[in-house]
């Protein structure tokens, strides 16, 4: 009988906290993370605000080519994709963040990420469609501090590919969701048909240096809680209110 009740309750958890694709506690200081693909001569280093905390450092990176870890978004799925981040400068810190459905991430370019959000310089970019053809960004209407942590969950719609995120932390007590003017749903970098499989990082040298430190930490893959679903029904409640009211 005590089984019985075990069982759901170790599941209801799990659910409830979702799966960590890597939070670096396992690796070595100073060294490469393990089960990357190319990580890009980053090391893994200790947290500057908590020296208990072991994050990737990607200070210091080769421009234009993918780095990750391999994650796994169903291509029916909407699930939420979380990480932290931390710039340290808004100057000389360029990285896009997201997931790709290339499996194999030596033949994947910048054009290949699906979802996608990237840190450039203090703004938070926010891409849409686009494909190969360069990709049209926006910048988020939410500004972010160095030398802070951030959360970013990005609600992932693999059937729709569109992807809508919240941030927390520093002037943000709650999840926020990101938005550019009254926009806060956009199209993939690339629609996929099938399954997201890899975690990916771009280090951009291309068109800015990409010298200063970024850092990531805690990446998982989460069941889209209900809360984030409210929230996403206020805000387009909100939304809905506002254009009503300018009509
Ligand atoms: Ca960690
Ligand atoms: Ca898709």
């Amino acid at each position: 009988m005590k089984n019985v009740l075990t069982l759901p309750l170790a599941f209801l958890s799990l659910s409830a906290s979702g799966a960590i694709i890597d939070n670096f506690q396992s690796d070595t200081v100073g060294e490469a993370p393990t089960d990357w693909y190319n990580a890009n001569n980053w090391t893994v280093e200790l947290d500057p605000t908590d020296p208990t905390n072991k994050v990737l450092n990607t200070q210091s990176r080769e421009g234009n080519q993918l780095s990750g870890i391999s994650a796994t978004i169903g291509a029916s799925s909407t699930l939420t994709l979380q990480f932290d981040f931390y710039i340290g400068s808004t100057s000389l810190t360029d990285l896009t963040i997201g997931m790709t459905g290339i499996a194999d991430l030596s033949t994947a370019s910048f054009s290949d990420f699906g979802p996608i959000t990237r840190l450039q310089n203090g703004d938070i970019r926010l891409y849409q469609g686009d494909g190969s053809g360069g990709g049209a960004y926006t910048d988020a209407d939410q500004s972010i501090d160095i030398n802070t942590w951030y959360t970013m969950s990005m609600i992932i719609d693999n059937a729709n590919n569109t992807v809508t995120s919240t941030i927390t932390g520093g002037a943000f007590s709650s999840p926020s969701i990101l938005t550019s003017s009254s926009q806060s749903t956009f199209a993939f970098r690339q629609d996929t048909s099938g399954n997201l499989v890899n975690f990916a990082i771009y280090g951009n040298t291309n068109n800015r240096n990409s010298s200063n430190p970024i850092l990531i930490d805690n990446i998982s893959i989460i069941p889209e809680p209900s809360t984030y679903g409210l929230l996403l029904a206020a805000c387009v409640l909100g939304l809905a209110l506002v254009r009503r009211h300018q009509q």
